[in-house]
């Protein structure tokens, strides 16, 4: 399972690498808006013996014999998805976000069709249309930002483009924004240009499926999500959608775009929906928003501009520029006291996004720790220690040692 003894024996230069990464992850500040700690139950179903079997189709349909007990955990995870979400049709075959998302492209677009999705330097994904993306080679891309004034979604200017574009789809969600989507406005939209409408929603299942945050299953044509963010579960990624949709999205996943699915990912992903279920992760999501609202407070106190000003959700981003340091040199600088982040490209960034003029701050990891506003005070006093001392080693190592003390009393793993 996810023991180690064996690859110990077979391939210690894996296994040394294994180690490392598990001694990195005990003994950093992780602060990754897109990172979790999966559960020992998940790690069990990702590692177990489910792997080995190949079941090409859906539970009852397979192409392959001996598929009776992967049925189980099959069906098992459409039911929890569709229950947690209350959608009609749940396809948990998905292995990443970005193949969800192709998926439902597939399933309901021609080459040259145009999709309306976020940029990537105003929080979107790549997969959202981004020029460099085959989403943005074979599809028409058009793409809407932020209000400069507001850095909001603007739908004014989004229901502009769709009347001018006219796109068969319209992508609402994000990678790196940090306010509450609002699915009703981009419904109206679509209605309005007789486009379809999906939501990505892969940051913020977890807070969705607690009912933290508005649901776009009522809304959307199609919701794609990954599990391994805010839902805590396998690395893998499911669709969503109304039941009249249910054939085209299935035989777009397979045979279309995915050949055998993962078994044991499926297995760990029915674990992931049962324990979102729970009121310990209802009381874990309302961690994470406190957590990130907490940081995002004391960063604003300390005369850092966050942008958007604040944050509903799990993450926040911080734009640096008024520190005069980029998000690159806090990246390294950070990572050297022992607390990771990303640096992330700001709404009209004038840097590029490998310099970056903003760092992205997320609580999901953190949180999973059991770490609270109390904890999040001192992070954040700690990063802003790092960013005004920028390459200080005296002052990195100082913070390293106290990022390890709050990585021992807030331990993970310990038995691993
Ligand atoms: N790479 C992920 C993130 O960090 O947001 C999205 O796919």
């Amino acid at each position: 399972m996810y023991g180690i003894k064996h690859i110990e024996k077979s391939d210690p230069e894996i296994a040394n690498a294994m180690k490392n990464e598990l001694n990195r992850q005990k003994n950093y500040v992780n602060l990754i808006a897109s990172e979790n700690y999966a559960s020992k139950a998940i790690l069990e179903a990702q590692g177990s013996i489910m792997t080995n079997k190949y079941a090409e189709g859906y539970p009852h349909k397979r192409y392959y014999g001996g598929c009776e007990f992967v049925d189980v955990a099959e069906n098992l995870a459409i039911e929890r998805a569709k229950k947690l979400f209350g959608a009609e049709h749940a396809n948990v075959q998905p292995n990443s976000g970005t193949t969800a998302n192709f998926a439902v492209y597939n399933a309901v677009l021609k080459p040259g069709d145009t999709i309306l999705g976020m940029s990537l330097t105003c929080g979107g994904h790549l997969s959202h249309g981004a020029k460099f993306s085959a989403s943005g080679k074979i599809y028409n891309s058009v793409q809407y930002g932020v209000n400069k004034e507001t850095e909001r979604i603007d739908f004014a200017e989004i229901s502009d483009l769709a009347k001018k574009t006219k796109p068969k789809i319209i992508v609402a969600g994000a990678s790196s924004y940090s306010r509450e989507i609002d699915f009703k406005a981009f419904r109206e939209i679509a209605d309005d240009v007789g486009a379809y409408l999906m939501a990505d929603i892969a940051h913020t299942a977890g807070l969705v499926a607690a009912k933290f945050h508005i649901s776009p299953v009522p809304y959307a044509d199609f919701v794609t999500s990954t599990t391994q963010k805010t839902l805590r579960g396998p690395r893998g990624a499911f669709i969503l959608c109304k039941e009249k949709y249910q054939k085209e999205i299935d035989k777009s996943v397979f045979p279309g775009i995915q050949g055998g699915p993962f078994m044991h990912v499926i297995a760990a992903k029915a674990i992931c929906f049962k324990y979102a279920m729970t009121d310990d992760f209802k009381n874990y999501i309302a961690d994470v928003i406190k957590n990130s609202k907490r940081i995002a407070k004391v960063f604003a106190e300390e005369g850092y501009r966050i942008v958007s000003g604040g944050t509903d959700n799990h993450l926040c981003l911080i734009d640096l520029t008024s520190q005069k340091i980029t998000g690159k040199d806090a990246v390294e600088s950070l990572y050297d006291a022992g607390i990771v982040v990303n640096k992330n490209a700001i709404p009209f960034d004038p840097l590029s996004p490998t310099i970056a003029s903003g760092i992205r701050i997320g609580t999901p990891a953190v949180t999973s720790r059991g770490m609270k506003e109390k904890e999040m005070d001192k992070i954040a006093s700690q990063i802003i220690d790092v960013l005004k001392n920028l390459n200080n080693k005296e002052v990195q190592e100082k913070v390293r040692k106290e990022i390890l003390n709050l990585c021992n009393e807030f331990p993970i793993y310990e038995d691993l």
